[in-house]
């Protein structure tokens, strides 16, 4: 398969092209991103003698045609993703994740190729935190943040596009993501990297909302079933049905790195924070008999720590300009 992989040098997009040369050797792998603050080279250095890497935006209608044009499917990452930073600055958002999505559904449409858009559960606003209540792929669409109002408009363009123009296209809609390779301005890379560097965590508010956590491989695993046995027109939740507290995943980190309980500080809450997502991934269990294999998520959360203590190199450079920014915010 000729695969052009949008956003391929950020977190998920670079943990999926590792996968893809790994499990899927036959693969052609075109990986197009502008090398953002959040995309990075060295991420891909592992396999950079086994893909094509453009630097480009993906919201630049020439190169993505031509990309497209040589392409046999387009699973498309690329977005702005960090709900602090749309906050300080929506307009990054509206251009990567709206104009950008639209930008490769022109592209796929006119070249008829098939597309798999990664998405978030965030579309869906968030949950009560006492009830059970988890997200399907019926629940209204509703989204709470300048960040994911953009992934929710990037989504609703692919439905239209797939209805008014019978683009063969899938979405996915994934909880959130640890692993390998997350910016140091996500909260789990950001906690490890400051009890590394000496500085103390930091936890919005009382800790108390909820995330659905799964691991970068098992979305990845998801979204390639996805895109070789999913329906086109359809919407797949991911999750691994691993929901905790903020302040249990911060505990877990200090307990793992040998830190007393309450070695972290309470900072600025987000504003308009959303309390709890929760999915239930029991289609595309049942349909495309997609399993998580990180289970246990203790082990899962050690491995990333000692993938960020073996890996400072990767992140040390980002990281002072990232807590600047952060303590300017009061967080
Ligand atoms: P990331 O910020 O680590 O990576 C995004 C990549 O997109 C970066 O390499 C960046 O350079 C690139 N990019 C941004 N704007 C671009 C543009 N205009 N043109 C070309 N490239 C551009 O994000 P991530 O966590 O890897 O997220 C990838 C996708 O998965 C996003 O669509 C996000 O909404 C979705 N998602 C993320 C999570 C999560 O927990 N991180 C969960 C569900 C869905
Ligand atoms: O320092 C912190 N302290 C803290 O308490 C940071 C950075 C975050 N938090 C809280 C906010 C959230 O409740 O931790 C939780 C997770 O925060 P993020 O890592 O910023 O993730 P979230 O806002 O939940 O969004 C993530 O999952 C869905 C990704 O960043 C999105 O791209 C994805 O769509």
């Amino acid at each position: 398969m000729r695969l052009l992989v949008t956003g391929g040098a950020g977190f998920i997009g670079a943990n999926f092209v590792h996968m893809c040369v790994r499990d899927h050797p036959q693969d052609e792998i075109t990986v197009l991103d502008s090398l953002s603050y959040a995309g990075s080279r060295e991420s891909l250095a592992p396999v950079a003698d086994a893909i094509t890497l453009v630097q480009g935006d993906v919201a630049d209608a020439g190169v993505v045609d031509e990309l497209v044009a040589g392409s046999d499917a387009v699973v498309h990452f690329a977005a702005e993703t960090h709900v602090d930073n749309a906050l300080a600055n929506p307009k990054p958002f509206l251009h990567s994740n709206v104009i950008g999505t639209y930008t490769v559904l022109e592209a796929v449409r006119h070249h008829d190729v098939r597309l798999h858009h990664i998405s978030t559960d965030e579309v869906y606003g968030d949950l009560p935190l006492d009830t059970d209540d988890r997200f399907t792929e019926s629940t209204p669409y509703n989204p709470s943040s300048p960040y994911s109002s953009t992934k929710a408009a990037s989504d609703l363009l692919v439905r239209a596009w797939v209805r008014s123009f019978g683009v063969r296209a899938t979405i996915s809609n994934c909880s959130n993501n640890y692993g390998p390779y997350q910016h140091v301005e996500k909260f789990i890379p950001r906690q490890i990297t400051n009890i590394l560097t000496g500085r103390t965590p930091k936890l919005y508010g009382a800790g108390a909302n909820v995330r659905d956590w799964i691991h970068v491989e098992d979305h990845n695993t998801a979204a390639r079933a996805i895109l070789e046995r999913g329906e086109p027109g359809r919407t797949y939740l991911i999750g691994a049905s691993n929901e905790r507290t903020n302040l249990a995943v911060l505990q877990s980190i200090l307990a793992a790195m040998g830190r007393e309980p309450t070695d972290f500080e309470h900072v600025t809450d987000r504003a308009g924070h959303d309390l709890r997502y929760a999915i239930d991934p029991s289609a595309i269990r049942d349909e495309l008999g997609w399993r998580p294999a990180h289970a246990d998520f203790p082990a899962a959360l050690s491995a990333t720590i000692d993938w960020y203590r073996d890996n400072e190199a990767w992140w040390a450079p980002l990281k002072d300009a990232v807590e600047d920014e952060y303590r300017k915010r009061g967080q």
